[in-house]
């Protein structure tokens, strides 16, 4: 018997012949190419022989997970079903290899050869790809009933010790099926979580007609209006209903209808019914024992409480009884009455012209119409033909220990466009949506900077109690030739948020050594009136803009190559970033710079608190507008509703965090929409939009050593007090950097 080793080699020996395998193509003309080598010894069959067991095993092994539901999805045209694999490489072995080399051999059901056959022109007409997917039969155990038949026929061939050409086919079928195994990993029919299906709204007809058999409450048939909505082609997975946990789902209250956050607590709900952790993570009780939650599987057991609540954390909701039934009818929904009946959010009622039925089955249904909730579906429990798409299942919203599980649903607006965004949407929607989705509702600060923001912060510089940009300014005039001294000649000066760069004319006036200027800014307009201005006031010096998000990762341009660098951070930006943020833009910026470099920053320091307040609460109200302007900003990009009166300005001083910070109030309750979704806010609840740090010399030498930078010089103006920094590398240690961020 020959080892793994040599058999794997005499495959790839094989596989050189005929250059690479592609698996069905490589077919009839190749056939011809094999050499005849004579009947082989017996050592090299039974070696084959076992690696044709291994491996038509391993593809057995591989569908294992799959239920027959799932053997049959066609995730979409270009991938088969499960099915198909199974039977489609048995049907390569019968045709290529039993049909013309065992004589006598019957096929297995000549009906296959349509269904099977992958694209063979020779063979005759076939099953359309696309198609494969709607062969309900034959059913799964007929495939397996296949594989052993065309199985034990190899086998019995095999025995009797074949021809070089035999087993050059042998090979060849299990190469080709190795490669249907890869294909099978593919089928994603079955981990996959939901898509949202969309339908438009208008009457739909709900409920059983009286031609086949049914429930008295599924009656009678009636119109109704549905708005435009869309649904969960899936149930929501354990991997999702983790994930939930994991983001406190069980300990939000805001997420829980109030019923049901009584039992949260009364029960000490923390998961679905079942499930127990262990040391290992999360195991569920099945009927077979303990089991590791599947990521995969439905979530089953859960009440129409936790149902709601998770409906809620996923930005969505539970469908109506009529949006489940009008999608099944559609056919956009899979696991419909499969796994586990599903949750609506519809009441357990009569039908509008409900009568129970006439006689003692009229108790049946009817007199629990109070207090409960329709499930719809089925279960994997539930007897076969006993489900129907109109079928109504109830039960009260705090029970879960039947198979229930969840399927989400969205509203669409009027044109039936979905409220998710797509890549079509900027950042600043994303960004908007995630922070007034969130649960203390935030914006990034870097969106206040629009045309209308910009000219806004120019006039907050104006008022006489901002006073940052012109202490620092004066601060920088009086020592611009201590601070540029040793700026060496032809160094370029690589400035981050370069705006309106009139801070940076001091520099160049004070040190006409630089040859190079380039101006980082994300607006485009700032930035190319700027470098013209700067270009035409100082002829001699090389201008390349950047017009980039200086937080990103930048790479500088060709004009900055070779020169020694020297990075300009000023107007205390740096304040505006969390300390993590701080961190990565300076350890970049030192990246950027490279060794021999140096970076000048501008810091507000902390002060009294009563000067603080005042500078970001101006009297004549330039940083109110300015702070609002951001939900103007909305308004006007993102077709917002804003009501700019309906929120106050605030600014506060946060002495434990050393930073100022501005937030917007909601003077009421009120709903407002914005980038395609809807946002509730209370009456003064916060929308928080910029922090400003505010540093002490050692704090700010703290945070730059943190990033590799060291303070070789710094210069602090008399109060307010604002400081410029001047920061060298701390070490030209390549590894340093990584030492510091352990
Ligand atoms: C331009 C970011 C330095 O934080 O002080 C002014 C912006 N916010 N008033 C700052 C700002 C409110 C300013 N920076």
């Amino acid at each position: 018997m020959q080892r793994l080793g040599s058999n794997a080699s005499s495959f790839n020996n094989a596989d050189d012949r005929k250059g690479t395998v592609s698996s069905d193509a490589a077919l009839p003309g190749a056939r011809t190419n094999f050499a005849r080598r004579g009947l082989r010894a017996s050592d090299a069959t039974n070696e084959l022989s076992d690696r044709y067991v291994r491996v038509r095993h391993r593809t057995e092994a591989l569908a294992k997970p799959l239920r027959p539901e799932d053997m049959v999805v066609q995730s979409m045209p270009d991938a088969s079903p499960a099915k198909w694999h199974l039977a489609h490489t048995t049907w390569f072995f019968e045709t290529f290899l039993l049909s013309i080399h065992s004589p006598g051999y019957r096929v297995f059901d000549p009906g296959y050869s349509y269904l099977f056959n992958s694209y063979y022109e020779a063979l005759g007409p076939r099953q359309p790809r696309a198609q494969r997917g709607l062969l309900t039969r034959p059913c799964s155990i007929d495939i397996v009933a296949y594989r052993r038949y065309v199985d034990g026929h190899v086998r019995k061939l095999l025995q009797y010790g074949i021809s070089a050409e035999t087993e050059d086919l042998v090979r060849l079928g299990l190469a080709h099926e190795e490669q249907h195994q890869e294909l099978l990993l593919m089928v994603d029919a079955v981990g996959r979580g939901g898509r949202f299906k969309g339908m438009s709204g208008g009457p739909f007809e709900l409920g059983a007609t009286a031609a086949s058999f049914a429930f008295d409450n599924e009656c009678p048939r009636h119109t109704t209006w549905l708005q435009p909505f869309e649904i969960s082609d899936r149930l929501v997975t354990n991997g999702e209903w983790l994930a939930f946990m994991a983001d406190g789902g069980y300990a939000r209250p805001e997420l829980w209808l109030s019923d049901g956050w009584t039992l949260v607590q009364s029960e000490a709900w923390n998961s679905p019914l079942y499930w127990v952790q262990t040391p290992d993570g999360w195991s569920q009780m099945t009927f077979r024992g303990l089991r590791t939650v599947e990521t995969d599987a439905p979530v089953t057991h859960v009440s129409y409480y936790e149902a709601a609540a998770y409906a809620h954390w996923a930005s969505a909701r539970l469908p109506t009884e009529a949006e489940w039934e009008c999608a099944a009818r559609a056919g956009l929904l899979e696991q419909v009455e499969e796994v586990a009946w599903q949750w609506t959010q519809s009441a357990y009622s009569a039908y509008p012209g409900f009568r129970p039925a006439e006689n003692a089955a009229g108790e049946y249904n009817g007199k629990f119409m109070v207090g409960q909730v329709v499930l719809r579906g089925g279960a994997s429990v539930t007897p076969a033909h006993h489900s129907r798409l109109t079928y109504r299942n109830f039960y009260r919203p705090e029970q879960r220990w039947m198979f229930s599980g969840v399927r989400l649903a969205r509203d669409l607006n009027q044109s039936g466009e979905s409220s998710e965004l797509t890549a079509a949407d900027s950042d600043f929607a994303v960004d908007v949506v995630a922070g007034l989705s969130a649960r203390e509702k935030t914006l990034p600060p870097k969106y206040f900077y629009d045309a209308a923001g910009s000219e806004l912060f120019e006039a907050i510089s104006r008022t006489p109690e901002y006073y940052p940009t012109r202490v620092e300014t004066a601060l920088l005039r009086q020592f611009a030739l201590e601070i540029t001294v040793g700026i060496p000649e032809g160094a370029v000066l690589v400035e981050f948020g370069s705006g309106a760069s009139d801070k940076t004319r001091v520099i160049l006036d004070a040190a006409p050594q630089i040859a190079a200027y380039v101006p980082v800014d994300i607006s485009e307009d700032a930035l190319a009136k700027a470098a013209a201005a700067v270009s035409r006031d100082y002829p001699k010096l090389l201008v390349a803009p950047v017009a980039e998000d200086f937080t990103d990762a930048i790479r500088l341009p060709a004009a900055a190559h070779g020169r020694v660098k020297v990075g300009f951070f000023p107007g205390s930006t740096i304040g505006n970033f969390t300390e993590a943020e701080a961190l990565r833009f300076l350890r970049s910026v030192r990246q950027l710079l490279g060794d021999n470099s140096v970076l000048l920053i501008g810091a507000d320091l902390v002060k009294d608190e009563a000067t603080l307040v005042a500078a970001y609460d101006d009297v004549e109200g330039a940083t109110a507008r300015f702070n609002k302007n951001l939900l103007a900003r909305i308004n006007r990009e993102l077709g917002g509703d804003f009501d700019l009166d309906a929120f106050d300005h605030l600014a506060i001083w946060n002495a434990e965090l050393a930073r100022m910070e501005m937030h917007l109030v909601s003077r009421a309750d009120q709903i407002v929409n914005a980038a395609k979704h809807t946002f509730a806010f209370k009456a003064g609840e916060r929308l928080h939009t910029e922090n400003s740090h505010k540093f002490t010399t050692k704090s700010f030498a703290d945070l730059a050593a943190q990033a590799g930078w060291s303070v070789s010089r710094e210069w602090i103006s008399g109060a307010p007090q604002f400081a410029i920094f001047s920061l060298t590398p701390e070490s030209s240690d390549p590894f340093h950097l990584n030492r510091r961020n352990n």
